[in-house]
């Protein structure tokens, strides 16, 4: 769900005073699209550039709400991607038409170019973080580290054709191999932006890669099928981080023609797609695409589950901000209808909530979104499945951008949920709350 960079309560400051906020006092001409508003604060642009600027059109817009799921869902299902919930306001992303339209239902809300808003700050500090190439290489490197059960693997490729790299952990079955043995898969960065999801994902690799020979890690690389897919939206990746600066870019590449770009990945899954909290609209951030699972990207998790569902009992999503552990469904506020794997999921969540400290819901209790990987693992195949909604806690301390530091955080935070998890892959029903498994 945030901010390109730590921002510190004095920038916090400077910034609400710095910067234009436009309310529906702002001139009429506002809403006409971009381009409209002088900026003190552009993107920085280089000079020599091979590809035209593409104007971001997009708003940063604050509501005054009730704080509760159905207000929120009442926000997400005119197209605004809520990212921020807190103090009595969500904020969010959303279009000039978009905001037209709250207008027009009486909303009364604050609007602002999403580039003004965001470009505060450059990421050379941020060199910690992986981009699609120094990930390439790092996989590449703990895959020839352990060649005896660790391998690298493509499960598809994006739309501008990068590969979607998956590492398996397996101690008996070679790459292409069955296992017989209970998998799990761990993804990160479906959503452009959310930079940390992918780091969290491969220092796990890494942790169990370098920790094997300590029983319990050797326990449990000997008796599961372990994969790992860090990141799953490349193209987006790179079309966040472009020119040195973040873009706050949530969704793939698709070109959807008119210069609107990408079709968000966590809402074009299978299961009760096309229904609330995802947009029709190209230009929305949760625009749903034209099709269930009509991108590649979204394809390649498909064929690859399919592939292994009978094995793989437990999936867990990797994404920012808000810290949270949030199971199916999430198209709906209805429970899932099986009591036992209801228990289960419970369980499992407030097991982990207990080691991270996250806060662990429905996901619906959120917002309503339909067409997210866990409502599909678990409607299509019922896969366990989970998001995990990364450090920070919120907008103010950093939201998507949340610096350097908050890798160790985030791994640190997440690493006994999912040694757990792994665990537990084996039968997820036997998880018990409160200090059982
Ligand atoms: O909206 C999303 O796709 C996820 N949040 S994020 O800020 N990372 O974009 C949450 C998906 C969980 N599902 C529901 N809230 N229904
Ligand atoms: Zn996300």
């Amino acid at each position: 769900m945030g901010l390109p960079v730590k921002i510190t309560p004095a920038k916090a400051a400077a910034l609400l005073i710095g910067l234009p906020l436009i309310s529906l006092a702002a001139p009429d001409n506002f809403f006409d699209g971009p381009g409209q508003t002088p900026s003190s604060h552009q993107v920085q642009i280089p000079k020599a550039r091979s590809k035209p600027i593409i104007e971001d059109p997009r708003l940063w817009i604050t509501i005054p709400l009730p704080n509760n799921k159905e207000a929120r869902s009442a926000i997400v299902n005119l197209g605004i991607a809520i990212e921020d919930v807190g103090g009595g306001n969500v904020g969010g992303v959303g279009t000039p038409r978009m905001a037209e339209e709250l207008r027009q239902r009486g909303y009364s809300f604050t609007a602002m170019p999403l580039r003004e808003r965001f470009a505060l700050d450059f990421p050379a500090e941020d060199s910690i973080y992986h981009n699609y190439e120094r990930l390439d290489k790092a996989l590449e490197s703990l895959a020839s580290s352990a060649p005896d059960f660790v391998s690298k693997f493509p499960i598809g490729q994006s739309h501008e054709k990068k590969n979607i790299w998956a590492l398996r952990l397996n101690t008996t079955a070679a790459h292409g191999q069955k296992s017989e043995k209970p998998g799990i898969v761990f993804m990160g960065t479906h959503h452009a932006r959310e930079h940390l999801s992918t780091e969290v994902p491969l220092l796990l690799a890494q942790y169990l890669v370098e920790n094997k020979q300590k029983p319990n890690i050797a326990k449990l690389l000997n008796t599961r099928d372990i994969y790992i897919i860090p990141m799953v939206n490349p193209d987006g990746v790179e079309w966040d981080i472009r020119d040195g600066s973040y873009h706050m870019h949530r969704k793939n590449k698709r070109a959807n023609g008119r210069g609107s770009i990408g079709v968000d990945l966590n809402r074009n899954y299978g299961h009760e797609w096309g229904q609330g909290g995802s947009s029709p609209d190209p230009d929305s951030d949760i625009y749903r695409g034209p099709e269930a699972f009509s991108e590649p990207e979204t394809q390649a998790i498909k064929n690859f589950i399919e592939q292994r569902k009978d094995n793989i009992k437990i999936l867990l999503s990797f994404h920012a901000f808000s810290e949270l552990i949030l199971y199916p469904w999430g198209h709906s506020y209805d429970p899932i209808a099986d009591s036992k794997a209801l228990g289960a999921y419970e369980a499992m969540a407030k097991n982990m909530a207990g080691m991270n400290g996250y806060t662990d819901q429905q996901s619906s209790e959120l917002y309503i979104a339909s067409g997210d990987t866990t409502d599909w693992a678990w409607g299509a195949h019922n896969i366990f499945s989970f998001t995990f909604e990364l450090t920070p806690k919120n907008f103010w301390d950093g939201g998507f951008y949340p610096g350097a530091a908050a890798v160790q955080t985030a791994f640190h935070a997440n690493i006994r949920p999912a040694l757990y998890l792994i665990d537990i892959a084996d039968n997820p029903y036997r998880a018990k709350a409160h200090g059982g498994i």
